[in-house]
């Protein structure tokens, strides 16, 4: 298939969530992206494969940063003979892609050292960061129980269910509007959820009504955790840009003819509501996003 017919088809498989998750988002976006670079494609057929991908989804700041990042080693590659640019450009990509998949073993490994024997944790939706961690912490051996919230409209907590039992974990299912009674009574001790995006703030985005498990928390007394890749962190967050929030169709909610529906797919957790960032560099207070974004990406407001 033509390089560019295969990013096409990624960018429709990210639009129609076939391809989901911030962190799967990415490394698809960029794998499409090195099939572009592999067939020899010059920086503008590159650039413009880039601006095919970049709106499939608005709000996991994943995809973009992995697409900047690519198009900055391109510019880098510009000036040299075309075919150690390509060959440098290809390395470089290939490179880029393994640290990004490689990355959520690192947080698997950091973030399987908080969980405890005979801890009961709380997730909402589907991140491949957190089930990682969990089955990282069962495959240690440690045995602990886990409540999903089934997490409406898409269900994606139906995936959290099946991928934690198949890794030998003790998974509850839950619906969305039981999350406060449930840490209430079953003695939930810490909340674990992945991220789309973490502002230079601290504030994290994330799957819509994690902010609403974030304030039951709060009130429940339960540590509630973000564990995220890097990647996810918003540079343009530090210039005050705002991340759009995804609104997708009302048919996801209601088959009702003529039902207003307001579907955002995304939420703001507030930097206040969050003990911990688990992220492949280590365990970080939210407080300090900025110092991840300036030491590890350079970015910084002077
Ligand atoms: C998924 C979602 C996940 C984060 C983190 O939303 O909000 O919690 O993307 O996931 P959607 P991961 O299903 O709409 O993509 O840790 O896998 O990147």
């Amino acid at each position: 298939m033509p390089a560019i017919q295969n990013v096409k088809d990624t960018a429709e498989k990210i639009k129609s969530m076939e391809i989901r998750g911030a962190l799967k988002i990415a490394v698809e976006a960029s794998k499409a992206l090195q099939s572009v670079v592999e067939e020899g494609a010059s920086y503008d057929e590159l650039v413009k494969a880039a601006d095919v991908l970049r709106d499939s989804r608005p709000t996991a700041v994943s995809l973009p940063n992995a697409i900047n990042y690519i198009l900055h080693l391109a510019e880098e590659s510009e000036n040299l003979e075309p075919a150690v640019a390509k060959a440098m450009l290809i390395a470089d990509v290939t490179n880029f892609v393994k640290e990004l998949e490689t990355s959520i073993e690192k947080i698997a490994e950091i973030g399987a050292r908080l969980i405890e024997e005979g801890d009961v944790i709380l997730t909402h939706c589907n991140s491949k960061t957190v089930t990682a961690i969990l089955a990282k912490a069962r495959k240690d051996g440690k045995k602990f129980k886990v409540y999903a919230c089934e997490t409406r409209p898409r269900w994606q907590g139906h995936i959290t269910v099946k991928e934690l039992k198949e890794a030998g974990v003790d998974v509850t299912l839950i619906v969305d509007s039981a999350a406060y009674h449930t840490m209430r009574s079953k003695c939930v001790k810490k909340v674990m959820v992945g991220a789309d995006t973490v502002y230079a703030n601290g504030d994290v985005i994330n799957k819509i009504g994690t902010s609403q498990v974030a304030l039951a928390a709060k009130n429940a007394g339960v540590e509630f955790i973000v564990c995220t890749e890097s990647i996810k962190f918003s540079p343009e967050s530090m210039m005050g840009a705002v991340t759009e929030i995804e609104e997708r169709e009302a048919n996801e909610v209601t088959d009702i003819p003529g039902v207003k529906v307001f579907n955002p797919a995304f939420d703001v957790t507030q930097k206040e509501l969050i003990h911990m960032i688990v992220t492949e560099h280590g365990i970080i207070p939210p407080e300090a996003a900025y110092q991840i974004l300036k030491d590890k990406f350079g970015w910084t407001l002077d």
